[in-house]
């Protein structure tokens, strides 16, 4: 049967689309191996599994690859319906897939720009309008944490480590108090917060590409 092939995850540890997929995986109870990568030095399997991005992560059940985060995480709904991370009411599900897009195009571009110092105004807008998502509920789709959780929940970690590099307290609980709260309970849940990478190897990590994109953007 499909569900008992087995499952490897190439990841590369700082890396939020990782995460998302690891976070899916262990909310619904899923064994898998995981594999650290070197981006830097790609593996012939990582190139003979992701020959069109060459890019992280790459979920492989059995010898099947499935490539972009939101696909394997969609992937993994349907192979293992288990603690279901999507509505089955098509409406619900389309909102949260509008969601965790709106995440992709908006709010990663601005919190790089704000990470590099190019704009701050995108991710205080961004972040405000997340908030509307929420509509007052606890989670993106209600009680439980669902597919938008899992896929924007990199955001309040990547955001505190990019204040905490910059000096700055842009986005706090005055300015985001709804965006803060959902944080809060998102990193609080036990599958989600077993599986957070170590905040100061994160802090490293981020401090290091944070120098170089700023040494490589001097004349
Ligand atoms: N849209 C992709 C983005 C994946 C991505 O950007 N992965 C990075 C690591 S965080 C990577 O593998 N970079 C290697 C490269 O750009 O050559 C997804 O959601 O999976």
């Amino acid at each position: 049967m499909a569900e008992e092939e087995a499952v490897r995850v190439l990841g590369f540890l700082p890396s939020p689309f990782a995460l998302r997929v690891e976070w899916a995986l262990n909310f619904k109870g899923i064994n898998y191996e995981y594999k650290d990568e070197d981006i830097h030095n790609k593996s012939p399997e990582l190139l003979k599994y992701n020959p069109v991005h060459k890019k992280i992560p790459i979920l492989l059940h059995g010898s099947k690859p499935v490539v972009e985060s939101l696909v394997i995480m969609e992937y993994i709904e349907e192979t293992w319906p288990q603690s279901p991370i999507l509505s089955k009411d098509p409406y619900e599900r389309a909102m949260s897939r509008f969601w965790a897009k709106y995440g992709e195009d908006k709010c990663i571009p601005a919190l790089f720009g704000f990470f590099t110092k190019q704009g701050e105004e995108e991710l205080v807008e961004s972040l405000k309008t997340l908030e509307k998502g929420l509509n007052g509920k606890k989670f993106f789709a209600g009680e439980t944490i669902g597919f938008t959780d899992i896929a924007l929940g990199w955001i309040p970690v990547w955001l505190k480590i990019s204040q905490e590099i910059l000096g700055e307290n842009l986005i706090n609980e005055q300015t985001h108090p709804l965006f803060y709260a959902w944080s809060r309970d998102f990193l609080d849940h036990p599958v989600i917060k077993e599986k957070l990478p170590p905040y100061d190897m994160l802090l490293a990590q981020c401090q290091a590409v944070h120098d170089r994109l700023l040494a490589s953007s001097k004349p």
